[in-house]
């Protein structure tokens, strides 16, 4: 597959060019937070830091982190930069636990916003010539509206269906000829299923890639992908709070998503101490919003484990890539004393050839953390022995307990009895959080 760059002067500019524009932007940004939102200008005036400190983006490390609890203490518009006259957009974090976040845009951040989803699009190949199927949500939710915005930017045809009514969504991508579809990679695989049970051969239709985010997943779910729609699978990463879809995406290399780094500067940093983690090492992902006005984050923890490596791609980006992430440091489990991602979970069961429909129920049983990891039969399973299956059972357990040092309860359930997701799947119950 060839190499495509929406705006290929930024995308694969020398580091010192790079270095410039981030610099310049910071040093803009920093005194429009000290100017105009009053919670920065507080911690600022506590450290002893005035905006003229900061002189390069090397100086990134002298100024403080924000948190989501800074969102939420200032809900709805207290952390915005600009008054209400220039904010053109309202958008809403897809939290389910406490107040959701609210995030605002001006007109140039809507389009900082589109340039960056573009940028994602024409990197996995699309053209002005394509229809993009969007089947994120519409909404406060940043997934719909993103990936539209940025197909119409680049000139492409949006098909602007949404999110759910499976089955119309497989007859639309036949009667229309989606070239290219954009969901979660929970709702790609529940597409790829329909598509099979309608009795459609995958390789007739004419979609031929996705741009699959909002939620993590693995190497191993992308191939599942691949082969059910028989399409590319790429990944697309982005938060609310920093812009939406877009803020790190894809190359056909498929070795790490490029960061638009000349809008969102990342860090990676330990996620105990804030200190900052070298190249390579996995910790928390934090970005500083230097291309934007109205929502101007200053070193924003997202919470997301992730690594880093530079260094020119062999498609000729020069953009810092970030590896799939593992998960949020709040979704991660502690079994017993035993750090787990739900993604490890998930790696081990598709690396058996499992079906990719799974849930993992943690309990607490006599002070004791247990974790039951349901996973569906195949229908060729369903028809298997009892003993057969017990197999199976214990094969998944062995694995998990030789890759995770984790042991938990294998439990083989009926095919298509998991609950299948249409935006951000629900991988694990935990129920000792209401103990
Ligand atoms: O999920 C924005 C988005 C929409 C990204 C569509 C990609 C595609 P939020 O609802 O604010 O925004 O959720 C942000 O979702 O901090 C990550 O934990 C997770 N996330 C997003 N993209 C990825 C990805 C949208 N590609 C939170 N891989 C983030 C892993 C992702 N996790």
């Amino acid at each position: 597959m060839p190499y495509n760059y929406y705006e290929p002067d930024i995308e694969c500019a020398p580091r010192e060019v790079l270095h410039w524009i981030q610099s310049r932007r910071l040093i803009k940004m920093v005194e429009n937070c000290y100017n105009n939102v009053p919670l920065y200008r507080k911690r600022f005036d506590e450290m002893g830091l005035l905006p003229g400190d900061i002189k390069s983006i090397d100086d990134i490390t002298k100024l403080p982190f924000t948190t989501k609890t800074d969102l939420r203490d200032t809900y709805p518009f207290g952390m915005f930069a600009v008054p209400k006259e220039d904010l053109v957009r309202i958008h809403a974090s897809s939290g389910t636990t406490g107040k959701q976040t609210v995030v605002g845009y001006t007109q140039n951040d809507i389009d900082v916003w589109a340039r960056s989803a573009a940028r994602a699009l024409v990197s996995i190949g699309a053209t002005k010539s394509d229809y993009i199927h969007v089947s994120y949500g519409y909404g406060l939710f940043t997934g719909g509206l993103g990936l539209h915005y940025g197909a119409e930017k680049l000139g492409a045809t949006a098909i602007p269906v949404s999110s759910g009514n499976t089955k119309r969504q497989v007859t639309i991508m036949q009667d229309y000829g989606s070239d290219i579809l954009c969901c979660t990679p929970s709702y790609a695989m529940f597409i790829g299923e329909t598509v099979r049970d309608m009795g459609i051969d995958p390789k007739t239709l004419k979609l031929r890639a996705g741009l699959f985010g909002a939620e993590s997943w693995t190497e191993s779910m992308r191939r599942e992908i691949e082969n059910i729609l028989a399409i590319k699978a790429y990944d697309i990463y982005g938060l609310s709070e920093i812009a939406g879809p877009g803020v790190s995406f894809d190359c056909p290399c498929q070795t790490g998503m490029h960061i638009n780094e000349d809008f969102f500067y990342p860090e990676i940093i330990n996620p105990d101490t804030g200190e900052p983690m070298p190249d390579g090492e996995y910790g928390e992902l934090v970005f500083t919003c230097i291309g934007k006005e109205a929502l101007p984050l200053i070193r924003y923890r997202t919470r997301d484990v992730c690594k880093l490596t530079r260094g020119v791609c062999d498609c000729g980006r020069t953009f810092v890539k970030m590896s799939k992430t593992r998960g949020r440091t709040d979704d991660m489990l502690i079994i017993r004393g035993i750090n787990v991602f739900p993604s490890q979970v998930e790696s081990v069961l598709l690396d058996l050839k499992m079906d990719p429909n799974y849930q993992i129920i943690v309990d607490r049983r006599n002070n004791l953390d247990t974790m039951e990891v349901q996973v569906e039969m195949t229908d060729a399973m369903f028809s298997d022995t009892v003993r057969n299956l017990e197999g199976v059972e214990q094969k998944i357990a062995g694995a998990l307990q030789s890759t995770l040092n984790i042991s938990a309860r294998i439990k083989l359930v009926e095919p298509k009895s998991l609950p299948r997701s249409e935006g951000k799947a629900k991988r694990v119950i935990d129920n000792r959080k209401y103990d």
